[in-house]
């Protein structure tokens, strides 16, 4: 004889499904709104830039070829284990080995698998590190251990500068800057690029707002440059997305993206209130003799 599989009953039969279909109800409604959103967005916040949608996509697309090569995969173990399973006591299906085309396949897929994955991943890198010449503004920002300043230009800005070596692009700035205990607000016009000229005076940190989908190490002895339009108004949350040290899960800031006129009375605030600088905080060689990137910006002492 055969594998003996128990025969269910019909009334056994129905009880199951009845119950099944309770389970799936209850774990459904257990799903509140925030959940259900979450599920549509495949975990990723809401686009707000105009970068953000290069990585969504790239996301959600490399989620339908892995759903699809487990729907290939689970299929045909399945296929085999019903198929060729065994059927009597004192036999052994044949056994198969050294099979050369089913080797070249299981070879030569994957490896075309990883090419358009890596075509796709190069595609959007491509794109979202795409640097405008001309960008609407540009910002400097350090993170240092373990918070962030963000300098904002005031004037005219002097596209031509590179944000190195004391070549930046206002002749006048202000600034704003956090601590461990005391998380800075980065604020942002929308449907501007706005260049971040990105610093570090110690560590790598790496900067980034989940919902613009767009992130970009911080690296000590270089300027890395990220461009962003954010699209959508609306206060944000940002983080150090590298592990810097010991207080790297405070490097959060805040991130408001206003209109034109609400992002000038902000500068203005700044301004007005002593926040004032004749080149960015950078750190380096400032941070010891420079407001907001002394000693108080250590967040853990005390
Ligand atoms: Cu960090």
């Amino acid at each position: 004889m055969g594998l003996q599989v128990p025969k269910l009953s019909g009334a056994l039969r129905r009880t199951l499904r009845v119950a099944l279909l309770g389970v799936t109800m209850l774990v459904l409604a257990g799903c509140s709104e925030a959940d259900t959103h979450q599920i549509r967005n495949l975990a990723m916040p809401d686009r707000a830039s105009a970068q953000g949608p290069y990585t969504y996509e790239l996301w959600k697309w490399a989620w339908v070829a892995a759903m699809i090569t487990g729907i290939i995969v689970w299929g045909l173990i399945f296929y085999a284990v019903v198929r060729f399973r065994r059927r009597s006591d004192d036999e052994v299906p044949r056994q198969t080995r050294y099979n050369l085309p089913l080797e070249v396949f299981y070879t030569i897929a994957p490896v075309l698998m990883c090419v358009v994955f890596f075509f796709h991943t190069v595609r959007v890198q491509d794109e979202l590190t795409k640097l405008d010449a001309n960008p609407d503004l540009t910002v400097e920002v350090t993170g240092q251990q373990w918070s962030w300043t963000f300098n904002h230009g005031i004037g005219e800005q002097d596209t031509s500068a590179t944000g190195e070596d004391g070549d930046f692009a206002y002749d006048e700035y202000v600034y704003t800057s956090g601590t461990g205990r005391d998380i800075p607000t980065l604020v942002l016009p929308v449907d501007q690029t706005i260049q971040f000229n990105l610093h570090s005076p110690d560590v790598i940190h790496d900067f980034g707002v989940p919902s613009f989908l767009m992130k970009m190490d911080v690296i000590p002895g270089r300027v890395n440059k990220m461009q962003v339009k954010p699209t959508v108004e609306g206060t944000y949350a940002g983080k150090c997305y590298e592990l810097c040290g010991v207080s790297h899960s405070r490097m959060l800031f805040n991130v408001e993206v206003v209109s034109q006129a609400e992002y000038d009375a902000y500068l203005a605030d700044l301004a007005e209130a002593g926040q004032t600088a004749q080149a960015p905080l950078i750190g380096g060689s400032y941070v010891n003799d420079q407001a907001g990137l002394d000693d108080d910006s250590e967040g853990t002492s005390e």
